[in-house]
């Protein structure tokens, strides 16, 4: 017979920047350093609790952020840092147990700059804050009985 149907959930993908100021700008990091941003998985509204099927997120960095790999082990599930350019940003998802899931690899371009059409672009500046975000669905093939309760318990 056949099990529970595979199941999906989503997660937001995405990143944050804003432009370092003398108030906000973090003691000691290097001159060249013109922007905060922070890159972070993050729940869907509506969605099963993410604790249910995350673990642990690995994101690997540009190789002169030292340590490059970042791991977050509980939520917020993002790194926080200050650089002066963008770069491709690679997230390992660890699944929780009672997944059975392999990690699997996403990626997310770390857009510094205010991106878009002019009207974008100015309320980007506006508001101090560029964000790009994208949804990634999973899927968990064949999930178990409990995984499939705690997935749709909500
Ligand atoms: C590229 N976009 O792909 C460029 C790389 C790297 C940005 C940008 C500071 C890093 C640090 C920083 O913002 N690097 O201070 O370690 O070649």
């Amino acid at each position: 017979m056949a099990g529970p149907p595979n199941r999906r959930v989503k997660v937001f993908i995405g990143s944050e920047a804003w432009p370092l100021t003398p108030e906000n700008r973090p003691p000691g990091i290097p001159e060249d350093h013109t922007t905060g941003w922070k890159v972070y998985v993050r729940n869907l509204e509506g969605g099963p609790n993410i604790n249910v099927w995350l673990k642990k997120v690995q994101f690997k960095l540009f190789h002169t952020y030292t340590p490059a790999l970042r791991t977050a082990e509980q939520e917020p599930f993002e790194v926080t840092e200050t650089g002066w350019g963008g770069f491709q940003v690679d997230i390992r998802l660890h699944f929780q147990p009672v997944t059975s899931e392999k990690a699997q690899w996403r990626f997310h371009y770390l857009q510094l700059e205010p991106y878009g059409s002019d009207a974008d672009k100015a309320q980007q500046k506006a508001r101090g804050r560029v964000v790009s975000e994208s949804v990634e669905i999973l899927e968990f093939n064949e999930p178990s009985e409990p995984l499939w309760e705690a997935l749709t318990s909500d």
